[in-house]
């Protein structure tokens, strides 16, 4: 309710100013005053699991990139406790919609590393059929909505998932993942808008790892980051170390209860880095310092969890080292396979869109095939899954 008073008086917002949640220190103990969160022996391993499994794949495919096999990869390294502990305090039934660099949260639902490859190659067993880039991961079994290149779309989305979850009422609510750089899209401020009038069961999770690319958040909005904006709809806020898996568990298994449990939106802001480049076609050392990188490699999110399992007596050296080798061996062998297998077969290509295939769709691909055909050399393993009843006779009339 509103006083009123009788001189001009600004406010910025500096009035408030936003705390970040932490449980475990850098050295992986936990800091005075936090509670440790109700985490079990096999639930904290398979968090740790996940985030150990993300950061080895993303080394493998990197490196695979760099050698020519792949063409395009993006790592989560530096934010697999922002993601990983995330989904770890969600349902595993609970929908999430992430931006592209959350491949952590599939790996914690147990997406198989054949499946990742699958995607990745774009092969004749990719969910998507190879019409996407790499990292366009997807799994309606794990319920993880498949990747949209175009930023922000997501979180609209989410809303309206959530809506549909909330009319549903089984109890399950629907986490998106977007990061700094998102949120100055439009759509942001329209999701959590319609969230927070319709009351939505839908987590927003933002991780504020620093960089859009090359653009810092410092150029990117002028306020404290993004969990202010969350007044501004009248949402639950927190905001929470980002490196911190045990504190990122317990905002978002608390964020989970106001959503579920009252119909609310819920901000979550996770202030994380990303240490690796944006993607395998950039290099950071055009627009930051190795300094600050290093600085951030000492608050590897791995280490503090993995000092607090050991700690804990619930991991070892001797695990870690074994569990290292044998992923990166399954990765390695997994790869040898999916590159091998033959892409999607051509027809593919035309359908999905209409119940029936129009008959320009089906001319263009006569045409295509014939072209194929006249030029094998030029296209990959497709051309031999050619239907041979279609004619040649066009390629004369120069139709290819
Ligand atoms: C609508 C739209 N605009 C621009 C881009 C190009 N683009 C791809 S990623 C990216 C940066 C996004 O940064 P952020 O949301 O902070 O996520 P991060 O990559 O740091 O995880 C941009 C500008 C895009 N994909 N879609």
């Amino acid at each position: 309710m509103t006083q009123f008073v009788h001189q001009p008086t600004f406010m910025t917002g500096d009035e408030f100013s936003i705390d970040t949640f932490s449980v475990l220190s850098p050295e992986g103990e936990l800091h005075e005053g936090a509670d440790e969160p109700a985490l079990s022996r096999d639930h904290a391993r398979r968090l740790y699991q996940a985030m150990l499994a993300t950061r080895i794949l993303d080394e493998r495919m990197m490196a695979a990139q760099r050698q020519g096999r792949l063409s395009f990869y993006m790592q989560c390294t530096g934010e697999e406790a922002a993601v990983v502990g995330a989904t770890a305090a969600l349902d595993d039934a609970d929908m999430i919609m992430a931006q592209y660099r959350e491949q952590g949260a599939l790996m914690y639902r147990g997406f198989s590393i054949d499946e990742f490859m699958n995607q990745l190659f774009g092969n004749e067993l990719d969910y998507g059929k190879g019409r996407q880039m790499p990292i366009h991961y997807g799994s309606r079994k794990l319920h993880y909505m498949t990747i949209s290149s175009p930023l922000a779309t997501q979180i609209p989305q989410a809303t309206g998932y959530a809506y549909g979850q909330k009319l549903a009422g089984e109890g399950h609510c629907t986490l998106t993942f977007f990061g700094e750089g998102a949120a100055s899209e439009g759509d942001f401020h329209a999701a959590l808008n319609m969230a927070s009038v319709h009351q939505v069961p839908v987590i927003f999770f933002c991780r504020n790892n620093g960089y859009a690319i090359s653009t810092p958040a410092t150029e990117q909005f002028a306020a404290d980051g993004i969990a202010p904006r969350a007044f501004g709809y009248h949402m639950h806020v927190i905001r929470v170390d980002g490196n911190d898996a045990l504190a990122v568990f317990e905002a978002t298994r608390q964020a989970r209860k106001i959503a579920v449990e009252q119909h609310q939106p819920v901000l979550i802001e996770a202030m994380s880095y990303r240490l690796a480049a944006h993607s395998s076609s950039d290099d950071p050392s055009g627009y930051r310092a190795k300094s600050e990188e290093e600085a951030w490699r000492v608050k590897d999110p791995l280490l503090r969890m993995q000092r607090w399992l050991v700690s804990k007596g619930w991991w070892s050296d001797d695990e870690e080292a074994r569990q290292q080798e044998s992923l990166r061996r399954e990765v390695l062998d997994t790869m040898k396979r999916a590159e091998k297998r033959p892409p999607p077969p051509l027809d593919s290509l035309i359908t999905d869109v209409y119940a029936d295939v129009t008959p320009a769709l089906q001319r263009q691909l006569d045409q295509l095939k014939r072209h194929i055909r006249r030029y094998p050399d030029a296209y990959p393993r497709g051309a031999q899954s050619l239907d041979p009843s279609v004619s040649t006779a066009h390629d004369a009339q120069g139709d290819a």
